[in-house]
């Protein structure tokens, strides 16, 4: 077994020690130049995502085929577009039941965020659905459906959104990884997405990793070029502790958001978080290994080999992103809210029963509220109804469109929580366990007796808060803030 320490001390030799400069020096994040101002026309575009059974290869070229649920016929589909263009794009459902499409950490327009029974009505079986929206921000984004979501995204469906328009300087090269597992059976067929022991601990695990959809990624990259990587972390449970040898990689983006370049040593992309990354690549033969140190025994997520003639003789000196201009919260006026994410417990079972009068969608009769028959989890002691009730529940709490905002995230558990707030990017200022750069995202781990501070403007309408490993989410630990 190769451990993350004796990696360090064998690897030196061979390839080029990572980056040391531990995240506990850095300091807080300089401001980055603002992108000039949009002179061209933007860009429409129009497109269709039917969401039905495909068939894939999974388990290698001679291995069995497995029926995903996809959006297209390339497994993974990647939308680009620039910052201020117009997404159409028509979600088609062809699966024999109801689905939506969520834009994870896109600031959409409420109608257009996909959640089914809270900001739209379910895309049945045969019916479409068009979501029409401007991305307002650059940045690596993913979407996928908003209910029955371990079984929906545990399929496969799932797709990357890449904003471009942040490089200030162009990068020479760019590659897109996104990790995730998979619950196969070694005949190819899909093992249950979730097991009551999973959903009440750190979540069910896959029995296959990959990188693009196969398990030994590797790729060939240009010589002594700077390379861009674009790393999401869509598993429904699995947190990665990313590192990079063989090059020296800095952070220049967290959730798509741009931050002042510092070096990686390792960073924890928590289930359903990104990180863009720009590295020098090693002369042609040179290898790059990008890592995941969570595991007890090191993983490679991809193999990256140099290979053609040196693309830059220059010291490696990359330009900074584009900083996105984002509401800034007004933290000397902003109204401090508590959120402990907890155990599910009896006493707090009565919330569930409660009904919002003045909530026009509380009265509506749903078939279910896309969760699992059972309860582990809570927010502020409210755990999100199970299908045992089939009203609407009320919000966490109404916030004032437009104020600011500053929430203590408290995990009161044993496990790490990835917490995701729909249509808002909010700045992560603080934690109190760990020195981490003040950033913004849309989803923070938020680790075991760990409390962090973040504070963003709100916006009007209903925005789900919610834990991203998907079981937890399915098992209580969601709610959501109707904004007026
Ligand atoms: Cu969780």
């Amino acid at each position: 077994m190769l451990t993350r320490r004796a990696a360090l001390t064998t690897l030196a030799g061979g390839l080029a020690a990572p980056a040391l400069l531990s995240l506990s020096r850095a300091d807080a994040i300089r401001p980055l130049a603002p992108a000039p101002a949009f002179s061209g026309t933007p860009a429409i575009h129009e497109l269709t995502l039917e969401a039905k059974p495909r068939r894939v290869k999974l388990l290698g070229p001679q291995g069995p085929e497995s029926t995903l649920w996809t959006y297209a016929d390339e497994p993974c589909p990647t939308i680009r577009l620039r910052r201020g263009d117009r997404l159409r794009a028509t979600l088609r459902n062809s699966l024999a039941e109801h689905t939506s499409i969520h834009w994870h950490g896109v600031r959409v327009p409420n109608e257009m965020d996909g959640v089914q029974f809270v900001t739209q009505k379910p895309v049945e079986p045969g019916e479409s659905f068009l979501y029409d929206f401007t991305v307002p921000d650059t940045g690596t984004f993913f979407f996928h459906p908003h209910c029955n979501e371990s079984g929906q995204v545990g399929h496969g469906l799932v797709g990357v959104l890449i904003v471009e328009g942040d490089e200030s300087r162009p990068f020479d090269d760019e590659l897109v990884l996104v990790a995730r597992d998979w619950r196969l059976d070694r005949d190819g067929s899909f093992l249950p997405f979730g097991t009551d022991s999973g959903a009440a601990r750190a979540g069910t695990f896959g029995t296959i990793r990959t990188v693009n959809g196969v398990t030994n990624f590797a790729r060939k990259v240009p010589a002594s070029a700077d390379l861009r990587l674009r790393l999401l972390n869509l598993d429904a449970t699995r947190h990665l502790d990313v590192g990079v040898e063989g090059a020296v990689a800095l952070v220049i983006a967290i959730d798509g958001n741009p931050v002042e370049p510092f070096r990686l040593d390792s960073w924890r992309i928590g289930a359903a978080s990104r990180l863009d990354l720009v590295l020098r690549t090693p002369k042609a033969g040179g290898k790059v290994l990008v890592r995941d140190y969570f595991p007890a025994e090191i993983h490679d997520l991809a193999v990256l080999e140099a290979e053609g003639q040196d693309r830059r003789a220059t010291d490696f000196d990359p330009a900074p992103l584009y900083a996105s201009s984002l509401p800034e919260a007004d933290l000397a006026r902003a109204e401090t809210q508590a959120y402990v994410f907890g155990a599910a417990s009896d006493a707090i079972a009565s919330f569930i029963d409660t009904l919002d009068p003045d909530d026009p969608l509380s009265k509506v009769i749903l078939d279910d509220l896309c969760t699992a028959s059972r309860t582990f989890w809570a927010i502020n002691k409210r755990s999100w109804p199970n299908d045992g009730h089939r009203n609407l529940p009320p919000p966490l709490a109404r916030l004032k469109a437009g104020e600011s905002y500053r929430f203590v995230l408290q995990n009161a558990t044993p496990h790490p929580h990835p917490i995701h707030l729909h249509g808002h990017t909010f700045k992560v200022l603080s934690s109190s366990k760990r020195q981490i750069p003040v950033h913004h995202a849309d989803t923070v781990l938020v680790l075991p007796k760990e409390r962090i501070e973040i504070a963003f403007v709100a916006t009007p309408g209903r925005w789900m808060f919610h834990c991203h490993i998907l079981e937890h989410l399915e098992t209580g630990m969601m709610g959501y803030f109707a904004n007026s």
